[in-house]
């Protein structure tokens, strides 16, 4: 049930001021005003973004789903090029100025940060190989659906890009990710090309990145972003709701790999919406697109 009158966040910015040192000098915490610094600002606003996504759409009060505090800190490190979620924050870089121009910039990344914390709060996939890329793959889906749905954007007008603003403007390139079309996001020189897998056919097997869990959420974000367009309208309506329920629905185990987690979505959307649904059809066709299958 959805709470009557929607909890506020609770949230605290701390400023590492250029060290790697955590959580660094509490700046702005829930009501006080604007900083002017951009970094807090936009992380607050962020997580604010993110906190009203889960509590409206989800009924879920923040990442421990009992209104915990929602901590993250900024300008981590010198020219530190990166984002990620420590167990305990939201951590964020600002960017070596060449290739990144900071992390705090895109509502996607902030809400992938925060998707971290309530993964491990829900299914605890493990960061490792399949299991780690779809963690890694729920919170993209997290980061676009707050996205579109700050915007009010539907599944068309939708970008399915996770990190467009981060890159400056020597940078060839998008995004970090593209959602719909894995492998197209960005092709610099520097860079060199976006290498993320479409489909299961392509799944990269490496030692590197806890078995490539960045590569490889590729293959569940398609299939994902295809079943959404397929339904039309708001995602966080039918597709992404169903990917909620798969999260917090007691199904998956911490190493469940991409079979299961299909197996999941289709239960979560015959659940919600009935198995002969639009939604469990094209959440049907989206795994298959991608070479998921029983
Ligand atoms: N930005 C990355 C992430 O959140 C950081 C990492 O690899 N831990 O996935
Ligand atoms: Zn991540």
């Amino acid at each position: 049930m959805l709470p009557d009158v929607p909890s506020e966040p609770d949230r605290r910015i701390s400023d590492a001021e250029g060290y790697e040192k955590l959580p660094g000098r509490l700046v702005r915490s829930e009501g006080e005003r604007a900083t002017g610094d951009e970094s807090v600002d936009d992380a607050y606003d962020g997580l604010g973004d993110t906190h009203r996504l889960l509590v409206r759409v989800f009924g879920r009060d923040g990442i421990d789903g009992r209104g915990g505090t929602l901590e993250a800190t900024v300008h981590f490190g010198h020219r530190y090029d990166n984002a990620f979620w420590d167990g305990e924050r939201m951590v964020f870089g600002d960017g070596d100025g060449e290739i990144f121009s900071g992390f705090t910039q895109s509502l996607s990344v902030i809400g992938h940060e925060l998707a971290h914390g309530v993964v491990e709060q829900t299914a605890r996939l493990r960061y490792q190989d399949q299991s780690g890329a779809l963690n890694e793959h729920v919170a993209d889906v997290i980061g676009a659906l707050v996205e579109q749905y700050s915007l009010g954007q539907d599944a068309d007008a939708a970008t399915w890009l996770i990190g467009s603003g981060v890159f400056t403007e020597h940078i060839e390139g998008r995004a970090l990710r593209s959602m719909l079309e894995p492998g197209t996001a960005y092709d610099d020189d520097l860079l060199g090309r976006d290498p993320q897998p479409a489909h299961l056919s392509d799944f990269v097997v490496t030692e590197a990145d806890h078995g490539g869990v960045h590569l490889n959420s590729g293959i569940p974000n398609r299939a994902f972003a295809l079943a959404a367009i397929e339904v039309g309208g708001f995602v966080w309506e039918h597709v992404g709701r169903v990917w909620y329920d798969t999260l917090t629905g007691g199904s998956l185990d911490p190493d469940s790999g991409f079979t299961a987690f299909r197996a999941a979505t289709l239960a979560a959307a015959s659940a919600r919406f009935g198995p002969e649904s639009r939604e469990a059809r094209a959440i049907e066709s989206g795994w298959a697109a991608v070479g998921v299958e029983t």
